[in-house]
C-alpha cells in the first residue's frame, strides 16, 4: 500500500471552468432580470449547481417553483455543455502535467473530488480522464462539500485512510470538506480567502519538489493518523 494517495478539485485546480460557469449563470440572470457580477460568481465556486441556482435567486431576492428551477437548470447546463466541448488540452491549468508525472513517478495514486456532474466529460476534453485512478463528482455524493463525502468516498477508491489523503483545493467549501474529513488540505489560490488549508499555493507550480515525500516521512514519524502539519 502507498503511504499517501491525492484527491483534486477539478474546476479552479486541474482546470478553470468557472469562467464557463459564470457565462452560462448571467445568461440565466439577465432572462430572470437579476443584477449577477464576476464577484457575485466567486460564491459559487465549489458549490453544487443547485446550491448554485439557490444563490442566484437569492441574489435576485426571487422564489420560483421546483419545476422552473428545475427547467432552469437544464439550459444552464446545456448552455455550459456548449463551452465545455470547445475545450482541448490547452486549458489544463499550469503545473496540472508536471505534478501527475511527479505523482505517477513517486507511485501515488491520485483520483477526482469534484461537485461537478460534468467532471468525467471534462477531463476527457482535456485528455486526462484516463490517469486518474477513481472520478468521484456531483454524481456519487448526496451530501454536497463542505460536507466531507466526496473525499471520503476518494480514500475508499484509494483503499486508504481518510488521514493519508492529501486534497487540493481553490475553494472554501472544498477545504472544509478536507479537514472535515481529517485529510491534509492544500489550498490553491488566494491564501486569506483560502486560511483554514494546512497548506497554501497560489498555483500548482508552485509546489515543491520534495513536498509529498516530506508528507511520507512525516507521516511515518507521527504514525497514523498524524499527516505532516504546518499550522
Ligand atoms: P456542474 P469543483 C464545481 O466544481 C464548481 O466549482 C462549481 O462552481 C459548480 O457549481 C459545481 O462544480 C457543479 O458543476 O454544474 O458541472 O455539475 O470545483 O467541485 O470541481
Ligand atoms: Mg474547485
Amino acid at each position: 500500500m502507498n503511504d499517501i494517495g491525492v484527491i483534486f478539485d477539478l474546476d479552479g485546480v486541474i482546470v478553470d471552468t468557472a469562467k464557463y460557469h459564470f457565462l452560462a449563470w448571467k445568461t440565466l440572470a439577465i432572462q430572470l432580470g437579476i443584477p449577477f457580477t464576476l464577484a457575485d460568481n466567486e460564491r459559487l465556486k465549489g458549490v453544487s449547481r443547485s446550491q448554485s441556482l439557490d444563490i442566484l435567486l437569492d441574489i435576485g431576492n426571487l422564489k420560483l417553483s421546483d419545476e422552473e428551477k428545475q427547467a432552469h437548470l437544464k439550459e444552464k447546463n446545456a448552455q455550459y455543455l456548449e463551452y465545455i466541448y470547445k475545450m482541448g488540452t490547452e486549458e489544463i491549468l499550469p503545473g496540472v502535467t508536471s505534478l501527475l508525472d511527479h505523482l505517477d513517478t513517486l507511485g501515488i495514486a491520485y483520483v477526482l473530488g469534484s461537485a461537478s456532474r460534468n467532471a468525467a466529460l471534462i477531463l476527457k476534453q482535456v485528455n486526462l480522464l484516463e490517469r486518474f485512478a477513481g472520478i468521484v463528482d456531483g454524481n456519487n455524493v448526496s451530501k454536497a462539500k463542505p460536507d466531507p463525502e466526496v473525499f471520503l468516498i476518494g480514500a475508499q477508491h484509494l483503499k486508504l485512510p481518510a488521514t493519508h489523503c492529501v486534497v487540493f483545493e481553490d475553494a472554501i467549501a472544498g477545504i472544509d470538506a478536507a479537514n472535515a474529513a481529517q485529510m491534509l488540505s492544500v489550498g490553491i489560490g488566494d491564501q486569506q480567502t483560502l486560511s483554514a488549508a494546512t497548506f497554501n499555493f497560489n498555483n500548482l507550480t508552485e509546489i515543491p519538489s520534495d513536498f509529498f515525500t516530506k508528507v511520507i516521512s512525516e507521516n511515518r514519524k507521527h504514525n497514523e493518523p498524524g499527516l505532516y502539519k504546518t499550522k
